[in-house]
């Protein structure tokens, strides 16, 4: 079914936003409860929905783009194993549309990005692991058997998006982490710099952002780190140098700019899941039956198309993910 609906980007937030939705917000906010012990921060506690800026929104001109010494690895060869059923979403809106609360909760901080250092680049691996180790991300993608992978995005909030990244399976990192058999999860942490990164000075926040996975989970086939975009390093906004990309998953799981992979024997307690326990838990798998308490996620919006489609169980990725789950059916997995 196709529903036509105008483009979210060009609205304002109350037409952007489901009028219900909305309305719920304006009530959460008189309400205040907990929204008000945490002083001024009630629409970014709503919590990675499309709500306005509240944050570090100050303008500030991004530097100049220095040359990114990955460059010369890319493009790699496509795998073709992983198809899509939608055209690829144009490079322009991946790159200027995204959530990168580090640099504000609005969707345009793709030059607020710019300010991020990209090297050097040092990347702890730890915990659970035969010998801990820091290596420099240009060492480490030398070492990695770098693909293209065309895999799509859905985001939480109901938007998807269609993306070739290039990058390496996250089970190669695994593999060279060489983690211990106690190591049951894999949580990964973003940097904390919030001189360059503003929004991490919203104390509301439990900065810096961390993701998790089971050792399984981290091993699927599909779990992927990716480096680069549309054949070309990854753009500060996307998450460069290093981000998680589990299409299976919502959004959020997908961290930005990884710092330190650390095996654990117990499961890390996750950003979105110490913000709001009750929207964001730790499995968070695509399920168009399961709604977020504050919207439906049976449908999408196709970012760069005028139109929705029906979302799909795992995003679509059953297939290659759904035997993880055996055993699991009193977890949340959908949320
Ligand atoms: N560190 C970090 N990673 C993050 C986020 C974030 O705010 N900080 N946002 C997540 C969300 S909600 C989504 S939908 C995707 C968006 O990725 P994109 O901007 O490349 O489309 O990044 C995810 N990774
Ligand atoms: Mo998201």
């Amino acid at each position: 079914m196709l529903v036509k609906i105008k483009r979210g980007w060009e609205l304002p937030e109350s037409a952007a936003t489901p009028e219900d939705v909305f309305h719920d917000r304006r009530r959460f906010l008189k309400a205040g409860s907990a929204a008000s012990i945490l002083l001024a921060a009630p629409a970014l506690l709503a919590a990675c929905d499309e709500a306005p800026s509240q944050v570090a929104e100050a303008a500030e001109s991004p530097a100049p783009a220095e040359p990114d010494p990955s460059a010369k690895l890319y493009p790699v060869k496509r795998n073709l194993r992983y198809r899509l059923d939608r055209d690829i979403t144009p490079e322009d809106l991946v790159t200027t549309y995204n959530n990168y609360y580090e640099f504000g909760s609005s969707k345009t901080i793709w030059k607020k990005a710019q300010a991020l250092p990209i090297r050097p680049w040092t990347v702890k691996i730890d915990g659970l692991v035969e010998k801990p180790l820091e290596i420099g991300v240009d060492d480490l993608l030398a070492r990695m058997p770098l693909e293209e992978r065309l895999y799509r995005l859905r985001c939480v909030e109901a938007w998807s998006i269609a993306v070739p990244w290039s990058g390496f399976a996250l089970k190669a990192l695994v593999d060279f982490a060489q983690p211990l058999s106690s190591a049951k999860y894999l949580r990964m942490e973003t940097f904390l710099m919030p001189d360059v990164a503003r929004g991490q000075k919203a104390s509301w926040y439990p900065w810096p952002y961390i993701e998790g996975l089971t050792m399984a989970e981290a091993r699927n086939e599909l779990a992927f780190i990716a480096t680069g975009i549309y054949g070309k390093p990854m753009p500060k906004q996307n998450g460069s140098p290093l981000r998680l990309a589990v299409p299976w998953k919502y959004g959020f799981k997908s961290i930005k700019g990884i710092v330190r992979f650390e095996f654990m024997d117990r499961r890390p307690l996750t950003f979105w899941e110490e913000v709001g326990p009750k929207e964001y838990g730790f499995w968070a798998n695509v399920n168009p039956e399961v709604p977020h308490p504050r919207w439906s996620q049976a449908s999408e919006r196709v970012v760069g198309k005028d139109y929705r489609v029906a979302t799909q169980l795992f995003n679509g990725y059953g297939q290659f993910v759904a035997d993880l789950y055996r055993g699991l059916e009193t977890e949340r997995l959908f949320m």
